[in-house]
């Protein structure tokens, strides 16, 4: 057996992100054949004893209560950002400067203008890029994007897509904290918006191309809450609510709605794409599944086909089990390192890198403007 490259990893915190990133790290390399043999070196968080408690539940070697001691450290091959979205731009510029591969959980920043600073760092230093939005890389949303880009669907009309939550709802659950920050402008520059448009808009980017025109609308429904870090009740300056449509350069209409109050949804991400030949739909609660329809289907059989997407010649799946057995979301994780590592072997980066990202940052920008602007805006 070819003896394997370590490329030691500094996780940058210790939350539900740092343990989805560290879980793919340790099984990434049971299922796929790399070049690189991943080793969980160091995990960062402020507070000692439970970063201890991350590091031995999830195997790392050391822990660090300031990320700058990860950055500089020498032995650090991958900087790993999983901490709230204000954090990322010091860190990463940081990470760059220092000469480290970088991996950061989405979105990349708080707004584009702060994404562009962390893209510009990047290029600048050279180093190896990546922002983890995580859901391309379900074998059914790879498999919408090969359908696509062989032409199965035509000329695309309509992109449209969903992502409803409902735990924000109560009055009561407050702003700001370590479990809501969330909803506090400062830490996390938007709300929907940034949060959960910001997957749908990078998978539309990606399949669909280039955003020209938006206009969007916004809502906060809770307009003060009690702020987890002053005790004081504050205005809440996030988006709880947004729906925008807007034209691709395709010449197809896109229409999207994101919210943290449909009640009795918890994380429904949905898309469809009509196009004039087929069509597509998608939907994170059954996520194996992609349903096509085909209109060159002969006219008796001809309706919609729910392909279960677990075959051996379908993305990502002759890496695991054997044929018909589905995976979950938990291996979006495992696809997106496995692809890293990949590229990051050949001295490539994998996408969607900071670059990519910042052009999403853009649109949510956008998406804000029109909202407050009541206008359309053109990107
Ligand atoms: C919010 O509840 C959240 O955890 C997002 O931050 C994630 O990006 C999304 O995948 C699930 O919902």
């Amino acid at each position: 057996m070819a003896t394997k490259k370590k490329l030691n990893i500094g996780m940058i915190g210790r939350g539900f992100m740092a343990k989805a990133h560290s879980n793919a790290f340790r099984r990434v390399g049971n299922f796929f054949d790399l070049a690189y043999e991943p080793v969980l070196k160091t995990v960062c968080g402020t507070n000692e004893a439970g970063t201890k408690a991350f590091a031995d539940s999830w195997g790392y070697e050391s822990v660090a209560t300031d990320w700058r001691r990860v950055v500089e450290d020498k032995n650090i091959d991958l900087v790993e950002i999983c901490v709230p979205n204000n954090l990322h731009a010091e860190i990463a510029i940081a990470a760059a400067e220092a000469g480290k591969m970088i991996i950061c959980e989405k979105p990349l920043a708080r707004d584009a203008a702060e994404a562009l600073t962390m893209t510009e760092a990047v290029e600048k230093a050279g180093v190896l890029n990546f922002v983890s939005f995580n859901y391309r890389r379900i074998p059914a949303v790879t498999l919408a994007k090969k359908l696509i880009d062989e032409g199965k669907l035509g000329k695309i009309f309509h992109y449209r897509a969903n992502f409803l939550q409902d735990w924000t709802i109560s009055a009561d659950v407050p702003q700001g904290g370590k479990d809501t920050w969330r909803l506090d402008a400062k830490t996390a520059g938007s709300g929907v918006t940034g949060d959960l448009l910001a997957h749908c808009i990078d998978i539309a980017l990606w399949q669909n191309g280039p955003i020209t025109d938006i206009n969007a609308m916004t809502e906060t429904f809770v307009k003060e809450r009690k702020s987890a870090d002053t005790g004081k009740v504050e205005p809440v300056k996030i988006d709880d609510a947004c729906t925008f449509f807007c034209r691709f350069a395709n010449g197809s209409m896109g229409n999207f709605e994101s919210t943290r109050y449909a009640r009795g949804h918890k994380a429904l991400f949905t898309f469809e794409i009509n196009g004039e030949k087929a069509s597509i739909k998608w939907d994170l609660h059954d996520l194996h599944r992609l349903q096509y329809f085909d209109h060159r289907d002969e006219g008796i059989v001809r309706g919609w086909r729910s392909i279960h997407v677990s075959d051996g010649d379908q993305p990502y799946m002759s890496h695991w089990w054997v044929p018909g057995l589905q995976i979950g979301y938990e291996h979006s994780f495992v696809h997106q390192v496995a692809d890293f590592l990949e590229a990051a072997a050949k001295g490539e980066n994998a996408r969607p890198t900071f670059r990519d990202a910042y052009e999403t940052s853009r649109v949510c920008d956008a998406i804000l403007k029109s909202a407050t602007d009541g206008q359309w805006v053109s990107l």
